[in-house]
Parts: structure tokens; sequence; C-alpha cells
């Protein structure tokens, strides 16, 4: 089946609509990270750059890094952008943009978040990093999905009981990484947990500026959550619809997080544009021999 124009939305150059991509663009091995400058952070650690294509917030560039090619992408901030962003790239391995439908062999992506994100552990000090082994979405978008069967349900009903979750809220969603992504990238020197994604840095991350937040014990019971041996670790904005969409879509996604907060204790890192390099040199090199 063809699909309309309405839905697979291509710009007059025959690029995908908001990422401005040709298929030939775009590598197997894809990083995502939140900032359009952090783009260049990564690249500049290529040995060659085979091209470079911003519109909006999505800035993209593929390369070389020691023999693997990979493409390096931005995302902005949020899951809404994570919507576009992953079924844009689905779209450019997926759907033949000459007779713009389904194409019958699935190609699978591996995508890696080398992002920021804050601890709400004690323990889990600033300048670590931490590999996301769950996430736990506060945002709606895996809802607006067929997403039953790649949810942990019984991991979302704890986490409903434990909070007294407020039903006006959306119902928390529990995602996986992919366990041969996180197989790859595991060192005795990362943490790993459980991620909370959130629809906002402030109130929804239980900062109170000037507003009050619905729910003042919110980071304090997130805290304190347990399932199976597991806890929450971290908070930050994408990750649970990287692995939501991810799954649904047949690629692999691993999410490593550079904590530059600790939200439990009211540190901030001395030096987080350093802390972001050093994950983004650790990273590049375990890339590097998938
Ligand atoms: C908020 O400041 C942003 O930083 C974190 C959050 O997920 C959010 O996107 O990640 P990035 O540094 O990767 O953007």
């Amino acid at each position: 089946m063809t699909l309309a124009p309405s839905e697979f939305i291509l710009n007059e150059d025959g690029s995908i609509y908001h990422l401005h991509l040709l298929p030939h663009q775009i590598a197997q091995t894809i990083i995502t990270v939140g900032d359009p400058d952090r783009v260049d952070t990564v690249t500049q650690h290529f040995d060659s750059i085979e091209c470079s294509v911003q519109k909006r917030e999505f800035k993209t560039t593929t390369g070389v890094y020691q023999g693997k090619r990979i493409t390096v992408i931005s995302t902005g901030i949020g899951t809404d952008n994570i919507d576009i962003v992953l079924n844009e790239l689905d779209a450019l391995v997926n759907i033949d943009f000459k007779t713009q439908m389904l194409k019958p062999e699935h190609t699978a992506l591996q995508i890696i978040r080398l992002g920021t994100s804050g601890s709400i552990q004690k323990d889990i000090p600033v300048d670590a990093v931490l590999l996301s082994e769950k996430a736990l979405g506060f945002d709606a978008l895996l809802h607006f999905y067929q997403s039953k069967t790649v949810r942990d349900q019984h991991l979302e009903q704890a986490f409903v009981a434990h909070t007294k979750w407020n039903p006006e809220k959306s119902i928390p969603y529990a995602v996986s990484a992919s366990a041969s992504l996180l197989n790859h990238f595991k060192t005795k020197a990362h943490y790993t947990g459980i991620t909370a994604t959130n629809v906002g840095f402030y109130g929804p991350q239980g900062r109170q500026l000037r507003l009050k937040t619905e729910d003042s014990a919110l980071n304090n019971k997130l805290e304190t959550f347990k399932h199976k041996g597991e806890r929450i670790t971290n908070l930050e904005m994408e990750t649970s619809g990287i692995y939501g969409l991810s799954t649904l879509l047949g690629h692999q996604a691993l999410s490593v997080n550079a904590i530059l907060a600790n939200r439990a204790t009211g540190v901030f890192s001395k030096n987080p544009a350093n802390t972001v390099n050093q994950m983004i040199i650790a990273a590049l090199d375990r890339i590097a021999l998938l």
C-alpha cells in the first residue's frame, strides 16, 4: 500500500519532512544527543565527515570513527521530539522513498543516547555515568501506540501504588533497553538503574521556583520506590520515548547518562563539559566495536 503524501511527508528535494535527510545520509548506528551543539562535540573525534544537515533543532552529521560509520543527530528536548526523530529515522531505512511503500526487508538501527541527567539517589554522585536498564515514562507518548505487549505492566502497577499516582496525570509506562547493547557497554565503572523520563524540567521533575508542584513528595517517592531489586536512579526527558519506540519499531536502543546534578544532595557538577566529553569518548570507543 502506498503511503499518502499527508502521512509520509517528503520535502521538494525528496528528503524526509523534519530531519531533511535522504536515506543514504544515515548510518545504521545512530547517536542521539539533546543539544545541537553537542553533535560537533561528538564528531570532532571522527576521522572523516560525510555530510551534515540541519533543520530546526535536528542537526545530523554522518561520518566515520575508527572505521565505523556513525550518524550523530540532535533531538532537542523531550519525547515529543523523539516521536519525530524515531519515526523519521525508521522511515529512512524501512520505507522505500521511490514507491512510498514499506520495504519487505526490515533494517534494524542501533540507537545510543548520549545525554545529561540528574541523579535522585544520594549514592550516585555527579560526574558519574549511568546506563538506563529501563525507563519509566511520565510522558504519554507510548499510550498513542499499541504498546501494551512491550511494557512491564507489573512495574507500572507497583509504581502507581507506591506513589498513589494522581490519575489526572497519564499512567507511567515502563520499557527496557536493548539487552545486547546494555551488555556491550556495561563496565564496573557504570551505574545502572531505572531512568524516569518526564515531560518538563521544573515542576515535572519536582523543581519549585515560584510555582507549587501537584505532589511535593514526588522525588522522595521516586527515591524510595523498589521493585524486584530495581530502583529509580535518575531523571531526564527522552529515554522512555527512545526505548518505547525503538522496541515497537524493531530497533536496539541504549541511553547513556552523564549525571550532572544530584537532586537528593543539591549538588551540581563543577565541570559538566568535561563530564560530558569523557562520556562521549568512552562511548565512541565501545560503539566502534559494535
Ligand atoms: C534538560 O536540560 C535536557 O537535558 C537532558 C534532558 O533529558 C533534557 O533534554 O538531556 P540532554 O542534555 O541530552 O538534552
